[in-house]
């Protein structure tokens, strides 16, 4: 498998479920910041141009939720995902789902002072409602889905962690922050992530 991947990017996540996984991967390098997500030969393997991106074989996928799912099943005796037929797959999917679809773009949003939006048409609503939403779906004590570490964690989790480093989320409650300290603690958090972000 190819891991395209830049140390200071987004691609950090994708490379932390791989070493949550502990499987072998080709690390390439892509160093967006001098255009080399700009080529042809990158925008044929990503129209978007973005990195990470997972080469398995034949198959291609982007998106750093999609990858860590992609992954989670691709090796079910890592158990990093609830099985297929199980319940808990819909509250999984959940985690995956919203901070890529509806937190990040509020976040965005904030970040450039966007205030003058339809909420009831844009899919991340608003501010408070998105606040409220990680409220809710952080954990007070282990991990998303209960005991067990899964991907939905290095998704959500590895969003909050962004999102309280780079100031998105600008007062952090104390069970967001705790659940954060749990995710920045577990050693592949350590190895995928520049120290000066711990
Ligand atoms: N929605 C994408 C976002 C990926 C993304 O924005 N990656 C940035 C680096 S953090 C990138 O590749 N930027 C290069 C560019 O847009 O030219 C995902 O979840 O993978």
């Amino acid at each position: 498998m190819k891991h395209y991947y830049h140390p200071m990017s987004r691609a950090v996540t994708t490379h932390w479920m791989l070493l949550e996984l502990g499987v072998p991967h080709d690390q390439i390098v892509v160093d967006f910041k001098k255009g080399e997500t700009n080529t042809a030969e990158y925008r044929a393997i990503n129209p978007m141009g973005k990195i990470p991106v997972l080469q398995d074989g034949d198959v291609v996928v982007t998106e750093v939720a999609a990858i860590c799912a992609y992954l989670a099943d691709k090796f079910p005796e890592k158990g990093l995902a609830p099985n297929p037929s199980s319940n808990e797959r819909g509250k999984y999917y959940r985690y995956l789902f919203v901070p890529g679809t509806t937190l990040e773009p509020m976040f965005t949003a904030d970040m450039l002072g966007i205030q003058d939006y339809p909420a009831q048409s844009v899919g991340f609503g608003d501010l408070k409602r998105c606040l409220a939403t990680i409220e809710l779906m952080t954990p007070e004590a282990g991990w998303a889905l209960g005991d067990k570490f899964t991907a939905a964690d290095v998704v959500f989790g590895g969003t909050l962690d962004f999102a309280i480093k780079f100031g998105w989320i600008k007062a952090p409650n104390a069970k967001v922050c705790a659940y954060v300290r749990r995710i920045k603690d577990r050693p592949a958090y350590q190895l995928s992530h520049d120290p000066s972000w711990h």
